[in-house]
C-alpha cells in the first residue's frame, strides 16, 4: 500500500533511462505519493511515455528540463519546487531501476523520526555487480571519511538517500559544484560539514544486464575524472575546516 506524505517527497532525476522507468516509476508510485520525476533533456523517447503515465496519476508529476543539464542540476530544480510546495524532505531514487523502491517507506520513517538527519542508503550488492564498481567505490568511500573525519558515511556514491530541503539547497547555491555525477559524494561531505547528522541504512542494489533494459551514463574516464577534482577540492575544504571538525568532535566526545 502507497504512503502519502506532504512533507516527504520522492524525486527521481532522469536521463535517457530507456524503457526500464516505467517500472521504475510504477514500483516507486506502489510504496509512495507523490513522486515527481525530473526529465533532464531525455532523447529517448521515454518524456511522452512518463507524460501519459502522470495524465493518469495524480501521485506523479513530470518536471521537464529542455536539454540535459545534469543528475545535481536535476535534483536541484526538483528541490527548489518542492520547497516553494511546502515540502521539508526528498528522497532521491534512480530512474534505471537499480535502487530498491520497497526500501521508500522505511527510509522516509527514518527521516521522519529524524528530521534534523540525512538518511543515506549502503548499497548491498548482489552477484550482478560488477567488481569494478564495487571496488572502485572502497576509493571514494576513503577520502569521503577522511574529508568528513570519520563522521560516518556509509557510502559515499549511492544515490538512495533522504536530504533535508533547505540546507541542501542552500549549499549547492553557495558554489557552482554538485552539478553532475559528483552530486552525491559532494553532498554527503559537505552536509556532514554543515552539522547535518548521518543515518546509514542498508539497500539492496540491482546491476541489469543490457539485454534486461540496463543502461549507464557513467563513463568511466570523464567520470573518474570527474571524482578525483571532486576530492581534490573536497580534501583543501577539509583542511581548512579541520580545526572547526576536531573542535566539533572534542565537544561531542564529551
Ligand atoms: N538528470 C540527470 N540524471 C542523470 C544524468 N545522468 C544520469 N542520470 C540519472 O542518474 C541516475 C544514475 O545514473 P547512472 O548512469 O545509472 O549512474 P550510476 O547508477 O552511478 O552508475 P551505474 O552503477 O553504472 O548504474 C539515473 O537515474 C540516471 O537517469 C544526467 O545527465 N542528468
Ligand atoms: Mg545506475
Amino acid at each position: 500500500m502507497e504512503q502519502s506524505s506532504s512533507t516527504h517527497l520522492l524525486i527521481i532525476p532522469s536521463y535517457n533511462p530507456g524503457p526500464k522507468v516505467y517500472e521504475t516509476v510504477t514500483a516507486a508510485r506502489q510504496h509512495w505519493n507523490p513522486v515527481w520525476i525530473v526529465v533532464d533533456g531525455s532523447t529517448d523517447g521515454t518524456t511522452m511515455g512518463l507524460q501519459e503515465l502522470a495524465r493518469l496519476d495524480s501521485g506523479l508529476r513530470i518536471l521537464l528540463l529542455s536539454r540535459n543539464r545534469g543528475k545535481g542540476e536535476a535534483i536541484l530544480f526538483g528541490l527548489e519546487q518542492a520547497q516553494l510546495q511546502g515540502y521539508t524532505h526528498v528522497l532521491t531514487m534512480d530512474s534505471d531501476g537499480q535502487h530498491p523502491a520497497g526500501a521508500v517507506p522505511a527510509f522516509m520513517q527514518a527521516s521522519v523520526h529524524n528530521p534534523d538527519a540525512m538518511i543515506l542508503g549502503v548499497p548491498i550488492f548482489d552477484a550482478s555487480a560488477p567488481p569494478l564498481r564495487v571496488k572502485g567505490r572502497k576509493i571514494s568511500n576513503w577520502w569521503a571519511n577522511l574529508e568528513t573525519l570519520g563522521e560516518g558515511i556509509g557510502d559515499s556514491l549511492f544515490g538512495f538517500r533522504v536530504y533535508p530541503i533547505a540546507p541542501l539547497q542552500r549549499l549547492m547555491h553557495k558554489q557552482r559544484w554538485m552539478r553532475r555525477f559528483d552530486f552525491d559524494p559532494e553532498a554527503a561531505v559537505r552536509m556532514s560539514w554543515m552539522g547535518i547528522r548521518i543515518i546509514n541504512l542498508p539497500a539492496p542494489v540491482r546491476y541489469f544486464e543490457t539485454s534486461d533494459g540496463g543502461v549507464s551514463h557513467f563513463h568511466y574516464l570523464r567520470d573518474n575524472v570527474l571524482l578525483t577534482w571532486m576530492h581534490t577540492r573536497l580534501f583543501f575544504g577539509f583542511i581548512i575546516r579541520l580545526p572547526r571538525l576536531l573542535a566539533r568532535r572534542i565537544r561531542h566526545q564529551h
